[in-house]
């Protein structure tokens, strides 16, 4: 019996089988079975070609990610596609959205294909630490060649109807009529007694310049994936197209696809897609609350934040008006603009006419008033709440009633800033991460009085601009922060111990963050926290020992990369980072201020402590409801901090490594080092009991 999921029918010859399974018409087991039924059903009928069609918005969007994990259920999806590339009629796939994973898959095995214009098609297996296991390592390579396919499959990144019809994986673009098209095309196709194209059928060799290709994107690829193990398995995958028959590559595809599948780094992946989805949804807002449009926004101060906040509005088509107080300070705002888009063009990212478009959104001025019709403000100046208390004040007298009001503080109170205006429902923080045109995090920040409408507008409006936008409560440093500066104590706290910078960072780097905490102290400047260290008192500041090495390379003038020196010394032309044993000589004169006999760290105790001090804070921050679910905090991590996205952000490294292993981590830091520090989450330890997750917690 067929489901509602597929439907067979026939327009004259041809037999079609449609598929509607929303949201992505994603290849469930229904859909699996259901294609397998309407193909048996053409086999016997006398139909003289098939094609293959989906409803709604897209052609299928792959495998349904929701069901890997679970026990499989026949027929898989290779069974399929055994049947399907030896079906006795001639297959047309009719491609429109975006046909992804699994599903080109299976537009791959249909002897034809054809697409709507503005169809795309790939392989993003990769990017949820897989690889196409239904021979789409097989049959890309066969029909666009070994270069190609590398591209398509280790990047992951789909690509237009166009460009695949140039690449041989797609043989017909239309503009419109989808379905009749592809009817009309199985009818000319027969009439012209065209042969049953079969991919797995076509000749593939090794060339001496593909077998470079794929050793040097193998090693290119192990730098960059930073030990990823997907994109490896892919390129063994390929070599094994092009020099074994198709049913021996087929074999090996299935082989590697399993390792992934069974691989800790996919679980981590396939949480992260799920995560990021979550994360779009505001618990408890009501359904009917509507975002409002913004079509134009103003962004006050043209520093590199503010700049960069302009670019990814002015890139989204939204009208910009870069404020700051004097001419000359937009003028520099502008030019660095300018410059940033001189780079992005220089390296091929954007054309010239791309950038003038963008450019011409922005307008600059050095009047507040101007502000005065725009849909949204946010607002950008250095971090002093009496100086955001005022600008929000003035915001207040100028801006159209409706407005929403942001302020981009990392740390201060929204309510106090919005305690400075007589509309504070309209008021909160949309907290961008630097450089604001490259970071994809968002931190949409509600004060108390924030309202459902503002919240949704600022979630919407993130979305627009790209971003993966977080909801977070209101405390000191929100998600990101609050917890980083566990996270940076623990940092210093091995240096002083014992430890060294380079060992810090590269056992960090080495288990996948993208930059060790040593290392992003200096880009970020040793001064700010310094600086910021100077407006607390001692009882505030904390341990000396988790700032005394921060607090003496400040004095004695090695703010960071922007001063050549920091945790370590910079080559002036390649910044590249280079130990330095003045600063050991600054640590180790710290050390015996403290009375510190070091010691040896192991890589794993730094490893652990850091990512334990995260997690830990996290806890404690899900339990208070400034987060509202354990994968937004893994989100900020893997989009605002550089934590490995194949790791899963902190939450899921613990709830991977077993929650009880974590606390008795935990539990023995409190009796090793300060036990102030090392305190367990109350959340940790009651789901230890009760035997809970973290991803099913869900705060009364
Ligand atoms: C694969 O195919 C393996 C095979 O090679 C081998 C097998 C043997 N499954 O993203 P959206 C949900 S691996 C289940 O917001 P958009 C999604 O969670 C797969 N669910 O929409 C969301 O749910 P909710 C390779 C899926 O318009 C809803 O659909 N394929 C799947 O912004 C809407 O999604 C991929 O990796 C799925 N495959 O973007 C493609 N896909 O509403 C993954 C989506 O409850 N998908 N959902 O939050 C995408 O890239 C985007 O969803 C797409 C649409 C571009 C299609």
């Amino acid at each position: 019996m067929m489901g509602t999921v597929v439907t067979y029918e026939r327009h004259g010859s041809v037999g079609v089988i449609r598929i509607n399974n929303p949201p992505v018409n994603a290849l469930s087991h229904a859909v699996r079975h259901g294609i397998m039924e309407a193909l048996a059903t053409a086999s016997t009928d006398d139909s003289l070609a098939v094609v293959l069609s989906c409803d709604g918005r897209t052609f299928i969007a792959g495998a349904d990610i929701t069901e890997f994990g679970k026990p499989p259920q026949a027929p898989s999806l290779p069974d399929l596609l055994l049947t399907l590339d030896n079906h006795p009629k001639l297959t047309i796939a009719a491609i429109h959205g975006t046909a992804l994973g699994g599903g080109f898959e299976v537009a791959l095995t249909c002897n034809y294909r054809i697409a709507l214009a503005t169809g795309k098609v790939g392989l993003p297996e990769v990017k949820l630490g897989l690889l196409p296991g239904a021979g789409g390592t097989q049959r890309t390579p066969r029909l666009a060649g070994l270069p190609a396919a590398v591209d398509l499959i280790t990047s992951g990144n789909p690509i237009s109807a166009q460009r695949a019809m140039t690449l041989q994986l797609v043989d017909k673009v239309v503009e419109d009529s989808l379905e009749d098209s592809a009817i009309a095309y199985g009818v000319e196709l027969v009439e012209q007694s065209a042969p049953q194209r079969q991919a797995s059928a076509l000749a593939l060799s090794l060339s001496a310049e593909d077998k470079d290709l794929i050793e040097s994107m193998k090693a290119k690829l192990l730098k960059k994936t930073r030990g990823e193990h997907a994109p490896q398995r892919i390129l063994d995958c390929l070599i094994a197209a092009a020099e074994s028959p198709f049913e021996s590559g087929l074999k090996r595809e299935r082989e590697e696809f399993m390792k992934c599948l069974a691989d800790p780094q996919s679980a981590a992946l396939r949480h992260m897609f799920f995560a990021e989805r979550a994360a779009a949804k505001i618990e408890n807002m009501p359904k009917d609350t509507k975002p409002v449009a913004i079509t134009s926004v103003g962004i006050i101060g043209a520093g590199t934040m503010g700049g960069g906040i302009a670019m990814c509005f002015a890139q989204a088509g939204i009208a910009v008006t870069l404020v700051d107080m004097t001419d000359e300070a937009v003028k520099l705002g502008l030019e660095k603009i300018a410059k940033n888009y001189a780079i992005s063009e220089k390296k091929g990212r954007l054309t010239r006419a791309q950038i003038d478009l963008t450019m011409a959104n922005i307008t600059t001025s050095s009047n507040f008033d101007n502000l005065a019709n725009v849909d949204m403000v946010i607002e950008a100046v250095f971090e002093n709440l009496e100086v955001k208390k005022e600008v929000f004040a003035k915001l207040d007298g100028i801006c159209k009633p409706g407005a929403v009001l942001a302020s981009n503080t990392s740390y201060q109170s929204i309510d106090e800033i919005a305690a400075a205006t007589t509309r504070p429902e309209s008021v909160l923080g949309m907290h961008f991460f630097s450089p604001a045109n490259v970071m994809k995090l968002l931190e949409v920040v509600k004060g108390a009085a924030s309202s459902d409408a503002v919240i949704a507008t600022a979630m919407a409006v993130g979305k627009k601009i790209g971003k993966v936008s977080v909801l977070s409560g209101m405390c000191y440093g929100f998600i990101g922060n609050r917890m980083l500066k566990h996270y940076g104590r623990e940092a210093a706290l091995c240096l002083i111990e014992g430890s060294t910078p380079a060992q810090i960072d590269s056992a960090m780097e080495s288990w996948g963050m993208a930059m060790g905490p040593l290392a992003v102290s200096d880009l970020a400047g040793l001064d700010i926290g310094y600086k910021a260290r100077e407006q607390l008192t001692a009882e505030q500041k904390g341990d000396p020992a988790s700032y005394m090495v921060a607090d003496r390379l400040v004095e004695a003038g090695r703010l960071g990369q922007k001063s050549g020196a920091g945790y370590y010394q910079y080559d002036p032309e390649t910044r590249e980072r280079q130990e330095d044993s003045a600063v050991m000589s600054i640590v180790t004169a710290a050390r015996q201020e403290l009375g510190i006999t070091p010691r040896e760290l192991k890589d794993a105790e730094i490893v652990n402590r850091l990512t334990l001090a995260l997690a830990n804070e996290g806890a404690k921050l899900l339990q208070e409801g400034i987060a509202q679910r354990a994968s937004d905090i893994d989100v900020v991590y893997c989009y605002g901090y550089g934590f490995p996205r194949f790791k899963g952000g902190p939450m899921h490294t613990i709830e991977s490594m077993g929650l009880d292993i974590a606390v008795a981590q935990i539990n023995e830091f409190h009796g090793q080092l300060n036990p102030e520090h090392w305190q367990v989450a109350p959340l940790l330890a009651e789901l230890v009991d009760n035997g809970g997750q973290l991803a099913d917690y869900h705060r009364e």
